[in-house]
């Protein structure tokens, strides 16, 4: 297929597990995927997780097979974050086929929304982490 996500499980090996019902249904009117495709990527997701989500450590670990030279951490981080829809820490299988969807079949309008939307919520959070780093060092 050549998609960025098959790339990333290529070799990840198989196994039993499948997307219920509901989540596979889900899936297929949210993202551009086929049910076959889902349940494929499913099966290797759970097998790299088998809790049914991602760790940034595992994610790292994945991506940094793409960087073999340098440090891959900056943009892991970003990566991560931006995947990491609702920011509880890990990347559920949801998150992650979503955010290939739109990066892999998305319109530029979309990919656009989708990235600077991330991307503002990063800065904003920085942007926090450095007024309360600033307030701390220099206000009291
Ligand atoms: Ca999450």
């Amino acid at each position: 297929m050549g998609t960025a996500a098959s790339f990333l499980f290529k070799g990840m090996g198989k196994s039993s597990s499948k997307l219920n019902r509901n989540d596979l249904q889900e899936l297929e009117s949210t993202t551009r995927f086929e049910a076959r495709q889902l349940q494929k990527w499913y099966r290797d997701f759970i097998q790299d997780c088998p809790d049914g989500h991602m760790t940034k450590e595992v994610f790292e670990k994945i991506y940094g097979q793409f960087f073999p030279v340098g440090n891959p951490s900056p943009f892991v981080d970003y990566i991560f974050n931006v995947f990491d829809a609702n920011k509880d820490g890990v990347v559920t299988f949801k998150e992650f086929i979503t955010a290939i969807s739109v990066t892999t079949h998305g319109s530029i309008d979309e990919k656009l929304n989708f990235g600077c939307r991330k991307l503002l919520e990063i800065l904003r959070l920085q942007m926090t982490l450095d007024i309360d780093v600033f307030r701390n060092l220099y206000l009291q």
